[in-house]
């Protein structure tokens, strides 16, 4: 059989998503996230404008195939947009080859390696009492890993912190609405390299050590800065540190390894084997952060992934809520299959999205599992996702007390 139609969906459900839609010619439906927070027309673009025609009357089959022909036959490789798109046609493949086999998309990369995935929840505040009280609260719903942020003293609404107030939860969107440009924040990264071992001690005292505590830097630290950082926190046993210098420069890594043993995360704007190539071989870190819908789909993440096994690295995918439930549900049979998994992040997305995404992945107990539907499991309700029009949303701009822009 051939692909038919390739379709881009594009929705907004609380927040922005692209959907790409690939139908067979026997009536098969594959469906693939193509979300780039921020800058979603130009994906949307890519796939409409240069890659659905190209797709028409190909072998559904050829994922390998397709996969090298969107990557090679351009010309122009990588970069989040791209990628992002290639992503997209992969996932939707995989989606159909797996439906055509009757199979949960697991099934085909190689079967269960274990029953259930560990994610970690966001849990924020704007000072220690809020961020306990949210700690408490996902305890109580039985994770047992949380990412920390919290606010700090002499700055405003920064980086990972909830504006809603102490207690409430899975309400932290960091793409705002708000209009022509984006908002701005500032930063001081002295003031908070000052405050936030104290908050891990004081985390660590409440929660006592079973508590998988992890912490997204945000790329905002210099790597002097970082190793400091990587070297100060070491007593409070974090489960990783994340993105704690820009991502551009591998070779930073080199100087926060030396100095720490406090194990570090990266990856979340990479989009491509290549710029891991340093941080693996080096072993300068210990978990992958790509998303599956960022790093050219299921294809290109499966063997990123076996290659930072090698190494003894272990995933960490990526799945905040610009991850619509296709991407996270891409990243969840991945997670399944593979040996060198290491954690899931998982934002739930708000009720507004769930009805516009069908999902079959369950939660229980801190532990989630992809489900055995055929496929994916994430069906696109397209009359629901007609419902909510695009709306431009902008990820903040951030920067330093005298007005020099810094990393977001
Ligand atoms: C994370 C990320 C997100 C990003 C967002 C940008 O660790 O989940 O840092 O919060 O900021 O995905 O689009
Ligand atoms: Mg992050």
């Amino acid at each position: 059989m051939t692909i038919e139609l390739v379709d881009v969906n594009i929705t907004s459900p609380g927040r922005n998503f692209v959907t790409l839609k690939i139908t067979t010619s026997d009536g098969i439906v594959g469906w693939g996230d193509a979300t780039l927070n921020g800058r979603e027309l130009a994906v949307a673009s890519y796939l409409a404008d240069h890659v659905a025609s190209t797709l028409i009357g190909r072998d559904e089959d050829r994922i390998e195939d397709t996969w090298q022909y969107l990557y090679r036959g351009p010309y122009w490789r990588r970069g989040p947009v791209t990628m992002a798109a290639i992503a997209a046609v992969d996932m939707a493949l995989w989606d159909i080859k797996a439906k055509k086999a009757g199979m949960p998309l697991y099934q085909l990369l190689g079967g269960a390696s274990r029953e259930g995935v560990r994610v970690y929840a966001h849990a924020s505040g704007t000072d220690y009492a809020a961020l306990k009280n949210a700690i408490t609260g996902y305890e109580e719903l039985g994770y047992t890993a949380v990412r920390v942020q919290t606010g700090v003293p002499g700055l405003g609404q920064i980086y990972g912190v909830s504006s809603t107030g102490p207690g409430v939860r899975y309400d932290y969107e960091p793409a705002k609405r708000s209009g022509d440009r984006p908002s701005e924040e500032r930063w001081d990264t002295r003031t908070y390299l000052n405050h936030m071992p104290g908050v891990f001690a004081k985390i660590r005292e409440d929660f006592g050590t079973d508590l998988r505590i992890l912490h997204d830097g945000h790329h905002r630290m210099s790597p002097i800065e970082a190793a400091r950082f990587a070297k100060d926190i070491e007593p409070y046993d974090l489960f990783w540190l994340e993105d704690c210098t820009p991502g551009e420069d591998q070779s930073a890594l080199r100087l926060v390894r030396q100095h720490s043993t406090t194990p570090l995360a990266i990856g979340e704007v990479f989009n491509s084997v290549f710029d891991y190539q340093t941080l693996i071989t080096e072993r300068l870190i210990d978990y992958v952060r790509s998303a599956v819908t960022h790093t050219g789909g299921i294809t290109a993440m499966k063997k990123l992934l076996d290659f930072a096994a090698i190494y003894g690295i272990r995933s960490g995918i990526h799945g905040p809520t610009d991850i619509s439930p296709v991407g996270m549900a891409a990243a969840l049979h991945l997670d399944l299959a593979i040996h060198n998994f290491g954690i899931q992040e998982y934002m739930p997305h708000n009720a507004e999205t769930l009805e516009v995404f069908q999902t079959s992945f369950t939660f229980d107990k801190g532990f989630l599992h992809p489900g055995d539907q055929p496929g994916l499991g994430v069906e696109l309700d397209e009359t629901a996702a007609a419902g909510h029009e695009y709306t431009k949303a902008y990820l903040p701009v951030n920067r330093l007390l005298d007005g020099t822009v810094h990393d977001w």
